[in-house]
């Protein structure tokens, strides 16, 4: 079986060989993939063989996060999630690194996963990087690097979306968003823009002017929101007011916020929701799968993708996380077969290419 840890895994381990088929077979679509928060243990930990650090302090910060990444990162607060970055970075700098870990990546989500199932973890994938300029490439050479490597794919198969940061400045958000519109009438394979990255950080009001040009250009819109409890109402109501087609984790958005927008059915609005249960449970943002909010838009009606967010640091899979739907409770919803497929349609449906268009 594949190297899943944590409250996927032990879902994964309790189904019956018959669920198990079940789940594989299911066509799934994954819409919420960071690329350098998924790049697979083996991937990075031969990069770092690689790598010349130019200063003391990098290599202790890479050998301490591979350390964490390897024995299982512990996430007490959110810091501890968004401070293993600065190491995946170091150790993705290069063009020939980017192509490596975007390659593996791809065939991690998209290749038969060699479990003795033939099935891929997905049948459909949308991935998302943020665009980033370094010593050795510019943003636009990341994304026709990274572009390059999607499109070795069927388009029925793989997609790019380009990812905002949170902290970017005004200048940076209008370079990324142009660099999306640029690709995409040039036939390249952008079908969207996403906005991610330390959820405390960022004024999301300065952000709007942006993703309604991304949205105009024709791409689709998914944002990051209310991922944190310090995520003001705010906050939520600028990303809203773009009328964003998803909703990324929306953990922590209002009953008010929820009401105004989802159950007033004169809204016509129903962003389908990105779902990543295995990184809301480890970081703590969801206090159980009880708990969880994906209750709610289970119980509504609403759409919902089920997705693994950084498979790296959170140790799962797609097989993994629909798991976490058909096992029985505790470790699973205990959903039937028939809602987890019921499910697993909404995801396919919310893709920004649609895989049958
Ligand atoms: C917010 C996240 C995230 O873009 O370099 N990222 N942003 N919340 C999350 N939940 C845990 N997980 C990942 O991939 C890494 C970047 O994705 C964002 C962060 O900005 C992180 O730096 P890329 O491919």
């Amino acid at each position: 079986m594949s190297d899943i840890a944590g409250p996927a895994a032990t879902a994964l381990a309790s189904l019956c060989p018959d669920d198990l088929i079940f789940l594989q077979a299911l066509p799934k679509a994954e819409l919420h993939a960071h690329l350098n928060g998924s790049i697979p243990i083996k991937t990075i930990l031969e990069l770092a063989q690689q790598y010349s650090p130019s200063t003391a302090a990098q290599t202790t910060e890479v050998a301490d996060t591979l350390e964490k990444l390897r024995s299982g990162v512990v996430f007490n607060e959110i810091d501890d999630f968004f401070s293993l970055m600065p190491a995946i970075y170091a150790l993705t700098s290069t063009p020939e690194a980017v192509t490596t870990v975007t390659r593996a990546v791809l065939q991690s989500f998209l290749n038969p996963t060699g479990d003795g199932a033939e099935s891929p973890q997905c049948t459909y994938l949308e991935l998302r990087t943020t665009p980033r300029a370094t010593t050795h490439i510019t943003r636009e050479r990341y994304l026709t690097i990274v572009l390059d490597e999607i499109e070795m794919y069927p388009a029925i198969q793989a997609a790019l979306i380009v990812s905002v940061d949170r902290r970017m400045s005004d200048l940076d958000l209008e370079e990324c968003v142009s660099l999306a519109i640029k690709m995409k009438n040039r036939g390249r394979r952008v079908v969207g823009v996403d906005v991610c990255g330390d959820p405390r950080r960022g004024d999301m009001q300065s952000f709007t002017r942006h993703l309604s040009r991304a949205k105009g250009a024709g791409l689709g819109l998914t944002v990051h929101i209310a991922e944190c409890t310090e995520n003001t109402t705010e906050d939520s109501l600028a990303l809203l007011s773009c009328r964003p087609d998803r909703l990324g984790h929306a953990t922590f958005l209002s009953d008010e916020l929820k009401a105004v927008f989802f159950e007033d059915i004169s809204q016509h609005y129903k962003p389908c929701i990105e779902i990543c249960l295995s990184s809301n449970l480890l970081g703590k943002t969801a206090a159980s799968l009880d708990a969880h909010h994906i209750h709610y838009y289970l119980k509504n009606d609403h759409p919902i993708v089920i997705c693994t967010d950084d498979t790296l640091p959170f140790r799962t899979s797609c097989l993994g996380e629909y798991s976490l739907l058909l096992a029985q409770p505790p470790l699973g919803l205990g959903l039937s077969r028939g809602d987890v497929a019921r499910v697993a349609r909404m995801g396919l449906d919310a893709a920004f290419l649609r895989p049958c268009d």
